[in-house]
């Protein structure tokens, strides 16, 4: 039986020409998946969507298609960056107070997800399996199951679902939940989200639920955790390319520093990019010694530029990069290098592989993969991680933050780079041990395998 893949991005881009697949975690770990059992991938296609609505894969010998969906402007503004970005995100990550109801925002949204599922119909075959991705799509498993009763759908839910308390704070917070109900199995990172699922379940639609089980419309669905990984193999490649060796050793140069901090994130408020500077701030102000002697790499890739906070964000954390390197910088030494921009996977190893200690100190986040990618690239190197990241219930051997405590944050950098050899060893094989374990091509395996039992 085949695969229907229905996710917001499409998983190839344009290069010189010719459709190869993006770089990301979804991508590597589905599209085997599809190519072995061949199907179909539904995706909001870009500019070129409305010419070219589906993309066989590859060319010369089809494995599988891409159905691809053009939005015009108003659905881009309202379901993408309104509802997506500006509802569902903060409000998962539980920024309430940088949610913008609108209602206008909905009914987009709504009309977007029943042109996916309309998609999604045409090229369903009796037999397939539907896989439904992320917050964008919650009421694509609602549709699909009124047209078939008896297909199986999946759904996975990459970011938090916080407690039911923030989720009832949205006026559509029941639709969306009947929505997600459409599916047989819904998957999170980790536990702590699904049992938050199933009270929302229980509390907002009166739902019997038993264990893991949402008794709804006759129905059995199913919420489990599956803890996504990375693709591991590709990333011990990566660690030994000779060419990402020698652009570690360039960085360490450039640095000239006997230490190197580093983060590594999307600029997104939900990362805690400024609380994190204000820990390295203050870790400077209490530990003159170092001055001088340890350097933060701040990699922060632009995202989301037309949602005005994310920018607002940007000019904050510029202005502490330049207070911070104008009261510290002296001699050459550069104490904050604030990157803004878009790395290659290479480079972003090469980062990985230069870095003393791992700064992973989101506010919220669903998993966290830079956390995974640091520990499959790095030798010996530390890994500093938010208790309010999934990622910290998987890698229990990290040195866990509170990202709000400052001082805390602080406290630990000091520790961390002062940490004994041997413990640095122990804890990062520990870690490398997980990270395998969580490889992205068992988490789809895993899910799947659950799904079609
Ligand atoms: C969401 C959830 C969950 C970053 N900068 C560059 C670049 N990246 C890559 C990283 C990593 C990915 O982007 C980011 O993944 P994260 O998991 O850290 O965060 P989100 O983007 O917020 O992802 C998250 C994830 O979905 C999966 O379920 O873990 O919690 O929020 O792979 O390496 N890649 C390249 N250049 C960059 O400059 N090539």
């Amino acid at each position: 039986m085949g695969l229907v893949i229905v996710a917001n991005r499409e998983p190839l881009r344009e290069q010189e020409g010719r459709w190869v697949p993006s770089v990301g975690g979804l991508v590597t770990a589905l599209l085997p998946v599809l190519a072995r059992r061949g199907g179909v991938w539904v995706a909001w296609g870009d500019r070129t969507a409305r010419e070219r609505p589906t993309l066989p894969y590859p060319p010369n010998h089809p494995q599988f298609t891409v159905r691809r969906l053009y939005l015009s402007e108003r659905e881009v503004s309202h379901y993408y960056y309104g509802m997506a970005n500006r509802v569902l995100w903060p409000l998962a990550h539980y920024f309430i107070e940088r949610t913008d109801l609108r209602r206008e925002f909905y009914k987009e949204y709504a009309r977007v997800n029943q042109r996916f599922a309309e998609a999604t119909l045409e090229v369903w075959g009796t037999d397939d399996t539907v896989w439904v991705q992320d917050y964008q799509l919650m009421l694509v498993p609602g549709i699909l199951r009124q047209a078939r009763p008896e297909g199986r759908i999946g759904y996975f839910w990459h970011i938090p679902w916080p407690a039911v308390e923030v989720w009832r704070v949205l006026p559509w917070a029941r639709a969306l939940l009947r929505g997600v109900l459409g599916a047989d199995v819904v998957g999170f990172h980790v536990e702590e989200y699904a049992e938050n699922f199933l009270d929302a379940a229980r509390r907002l639609l009166g739902a019997e639920v038993r264990d893991n089980l949402v008794c709804w419309e006759g129905r059995r669905v199913r919420i489990e955790a599956h803890p996504i990984g990375i693709d591991t193999r590709a990333y011990r490649h990566l660690s030994y390319d000779p060419k990402v060796r020698a652009e570690a050793q360039r960085i360490r140069r450039e640095a000239g520093t006997e230490h190197i901090l580093l983060g590594v994130d999307r600029l997104d408020y939900t990362k805690g990019i400024l609380e994190r500077l204000l820990a390295f701030e203050r870790f400077l102000q209490a530990n003159p010694y170092y001055r001088g002697r340890v350097t933060f790499y701040q990699v922060a890739t632009p995202s989301r530029t037309r949602v005005e906070s994310y920018r607002a964000l940007k000019r904050e954390i510029d202005e502490i990069v330049g207070r911070i390197n104008g009261s510290f910088m002296r001699d050459g030494w550069v104490p904050v290098r604030y990157l803004y921009r878009a790395f290659t996977r290479e480079q972003l190893a090469a980062f990985y592989r230069a870095a003393d200690v791992a700064l992973i100190t989101p506010l919220r986040d669903g998993m966290n993969l830079v956390a995974q990618e640091f520990v499959a690239a790095s030798e010996d190197g530390i890994l500093v991680l938010s208790d309010l990241a999934g990622a910290a219930q998987v890698l229990p051997e990290a040195l866990h933050v509170n990202p709000y405590d400052i001082e805390g944050v602080a406290q630990a950098i000091r520790e961390a780079i002062r940490m004994p050899m041997r413990e640095r060893y122990a804890r990062i094989s520990a870690l490398k041990q997980r990270v395998e374990a969580l490889d992205v091509h068992g988490w789809a395996r895993r899910f799947l395998e659950s799904l079609e039992v």
